[in-house]
């Protein structure tokens, strides 16, 4: 369910699990923020429709210039829905998910792993953007995870580009499989403002093995660090996230309901909520 597999013990620090251990009181009960709502555009993702509720799959000629749909659809292994440019069918850029419980092998590139989201950039450095429009006012908490999922993984080189309205947060290039990325970040929206997830050839200046798994989370208006659900953020939201920290995944059955300490909202309870869990603690309070 997730773009690319970390085994559990990689997940888990022996710095964070004694941090856990040592210092902290019994589980307490857990609620969801009120007014929190998630967006997350592989649970989202429209094999029908683009753009589909929030999301919107196109590419642009170049970082923070102009947006335009990707209207024709490929289908690989009865499953795999990847939108292209209707003009050139079959020619990356295309974005697209594995919506089976199975790898699906497309055309002679990599394997998708099952439900998994993935992008590619076009030959001329076309690149593919995963676009999130905010429906409300207040702030945003944006996830992104990226990750190469070419035959050969020394030769995915893609660049990737954060952007709010055309504006770039962040940008990296030159990655591959050993070497992802992830980027948390919070800002304020409108109705209307538009976060951009952008993917270029990188700086070998070629699109082949390019494919490349991505997570894009955007969660609207909620306390990332009130687990507890009560408005505030104090001690028993650091303690109640020692037990689902342990419990690690959300299907686990012993999990809260709607599983609050995955901050990052990717079905597991790991080192990286913990880090973001970190960052809201010590600012106590929730945004207004
Ligand atoms: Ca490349
Ligand atoms: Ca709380
Ligand atoms: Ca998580």
């Amino acid at each position: 369910m997730r773009d690319v597999a970390v085994p559990a013990q990689q997940r888990r620090s022996s710095t964070v699990r004694k941090l856990l251990t040592c210092c902290l009181a019994a589980s307490v009960g857990f609620g969801l923020a009120a007014n929190a709502t998630v967006f997350d555009a592989t649970a989202q993702f429209s094999a029908a429709n683009n753009p589909a509720g929030a999301w919107s799959y196109g590419w642009q000629p170049s970082v923070g210039s102009g947006f335009t749909l990707l209207t024709h659809q490929l289908i690989f292994g009865g499953g795999a829905y990847f939108w292209d440019r209707a003009n050139t069918p079959g020619t990356p850029p295309i974005i697209g998910k594995n919506t089976t419980d199975h790898p699906i092998v497309i055309a002679d590139n990599p394997t998708v792993p099952a439900g998994v989201s993935m992008f590619h950039p076009g030959p001329n450095n076309e690149r593919a953007v995963v676009r999130w429009t905010s429906p409300a006012a207040g702030y945003a908490d944006i996830f992104v995870h990226v990750g190469g999922v070419a035959i050969d993984p020394d030769y995915v080189s893609t660049d990737i580009a954060i952007l709010k309205d055309s504006v770039q947060l962040a940008a990296t290039s030159s990655y591959n499989n050993a070497s992802r990325y992830s980027y948390y970040r919070r800002v304020d929206v409108s109705p209307g403002s538009a976060i951009d997830l952008s993917q270029g050839f990188g700086t070998n200046g070629s699109y082949f093995n390019d494919s490349t798994a991505f997570r894009f989370t955007v969660v609207v208006n909620e306390c990332i660090a009130d687990l507890t659900g009560d408005g505030t953020v104090d001690d028993s939201d650091f303690s109640a996230f020692a037990p689902a920290y342990n419990l690690l995944e959300c299907s686990a059955p012993a999990m809260p309901a709607g599983c609050p300490a995955d901050i990052n909202h990717d079905g597991f309870v790991d080192d990286a909520d913990f880090s973001f869990f970190v960052v809201a603690y010590n600012a106590l309070i929730c945004p207004e």
